[in-house]
C-alpha cells in the first residue's frame, strides 16, 4: 500500500514542489490550496505519472471549509502519513507602526490559525493509528525579526512553537514532528508580498542564487524518510550567500 501526504497550499512554489517531490517518491497524494484551476491542473499532471491524488479545494483561513474537506477523506486517505503545512504567506514589509493591519490578520490567520487547524483535524488520527509524521514549514524569518519583517516574523516563530509544543505532545507516540525553515526561495512568496509588484518581488533575488521549491521539497522528503526513530526536529536551510533573516551577499555583477 501506498504512502500519502497532504500538503497545503500545493498550487506553487514549495508546496508544488513537494507534491512532485513526494510523488516521485512513491506517496499518493491529497493536495489543498485555494486556485482550482492549479490545483486542477496538478492533479492531472501527477495523475499521468502514476500518482493517485485527491484535490481538495478550500481556504485555511476557514476553519468549517477545512473541517468540511477533510470529512470527505475516506479509508487510507482519512489518515494521511505524513502533513505538509506549507500554505502561507507575506504581505508588505512597512515598519510596524506603519503596516496593514488587514495584512496582519491575513498572515496570522494563514500561518498560524490556518497551520494550527490542519493539525488539529489530521494529526487525531495519526495518533489513533499510532503513525504520522507532521512536517511545518517555518522560516528563517521565525529565529529573529528583521526590517519590516515583524508580524510575518512573529507568525514563523508562532510556527516554531507551535511545532515544538506539538511535538513535545506526541512524544509518548511514534508520531514525528518537523519544522523546516526556509530562507530566500524563489517562488511567488515575493509577488503575493509586494501586492503584484513583479519588479519589486524581482529585486528580493537579485545578486544571489536563492533556493528552489525543489531545495525545500528535498529536505522535507528527506525528513520523512528518515529511519522511524530519527526524528528531523528542524532544519535551517540557506541559500549559501545568505546567513541569517537580515545578512544577505549579493554579488554586484
Ligand atoms: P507561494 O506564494 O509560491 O505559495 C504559497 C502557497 O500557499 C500557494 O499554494 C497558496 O495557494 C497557498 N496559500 C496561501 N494562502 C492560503 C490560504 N489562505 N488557504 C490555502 N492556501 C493558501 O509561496 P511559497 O511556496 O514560497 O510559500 C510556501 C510556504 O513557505 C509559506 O508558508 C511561506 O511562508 C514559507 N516560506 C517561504 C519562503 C520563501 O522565501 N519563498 C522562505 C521561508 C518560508 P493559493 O493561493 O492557490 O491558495
Ligand atoms: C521567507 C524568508 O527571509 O523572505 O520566510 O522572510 S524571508
Amino acid at each position: 500500500m501506498k504512502k500519502t501526504a497532504l500538503i497545503t497550499g500545493a498550487t506553487s512554489g514549495i508546496g508544488e514542489a513537494c507534491a512532485r517531490k513526494f510523488a516521485a517518491g512513491g506517496y499518493d497524494l491529497i493536495l489543498t490550496g485555494r486556485n482550482s484551476r492549479r490545483l486542477a491542473a496538478l492533479k492531472t499532471e501527477l495523475e499521468h505519472g502514476g500518482t493517485e491524488v485527491v484535490g481538495l479545494c478550500f481556504d485555511v483561513r476557514d476553519a468549517k471549509a477545512a473541517q468540511e474537506a477533510i470529512a470527505t477523506l475516506t479509508g487510507r486517505w482519512a489518515t494521511p502519513d505524513v502533513l505538509i503545512n506549507n500554505a502561507g504567506l507575506a504581505l508588505g514589509l512597512e515598519k510596524e507602526y506603519e503596516g496593514s493591519m488587514d495584512d496582519w490578520n491575513t498572515m496570522i490567520d494563514t500561518n498560524i490559525k490556518g497551520l494550527l487547524t490542519m493539525t488539529r483535524l489530521v494529526v487525531p488520527g495519526m495518533v489513533e493509528r499510532g503513525a504520522g509524521h507532521v512536517i511545518n514549514i517555518g522560516s528563517v524569518a521565525g529565529d529573529a525579526a528583521y526590517a519590516g519583517g515583524n508580524v510575518y516574523c512573529a507568525t514563523k516563530a508562532a510556527v516554531k512553537t507551535i511545532t515544538d509544543g506539538l511535538r513535545i505532545d506526541v512524544a509518548e507516540t511514534p508520531i514525528r514532528v518537523t519544522n523546516v525553515k526556509p530562507g530566500l526561495v524563489e517562488t511567488n512568496f515575493s509577488r503575493v508580498r509586494f501586492h503584484g509588484d513583479n519588479e519589486r518581488a524581482d529585486k528580493v533575488y537579485q545578486g544571489i542564487q536563492p533556493l528552489s521549491g525543489d531545495d525545500i521539497a528535498d529536505v522535507a522528503f528527506y525528513a520523512a524518510s528518515a529511519p522511524p526513530h530519527v526524528q528531523i526536529a528542524e532544519v535551517l536551510v540557506l541559500a549559501t550567500h545568505q546567513a541569517s533573516g537580515s545578512v544577505v551577499y549579493r554579488s554586484q555583477h
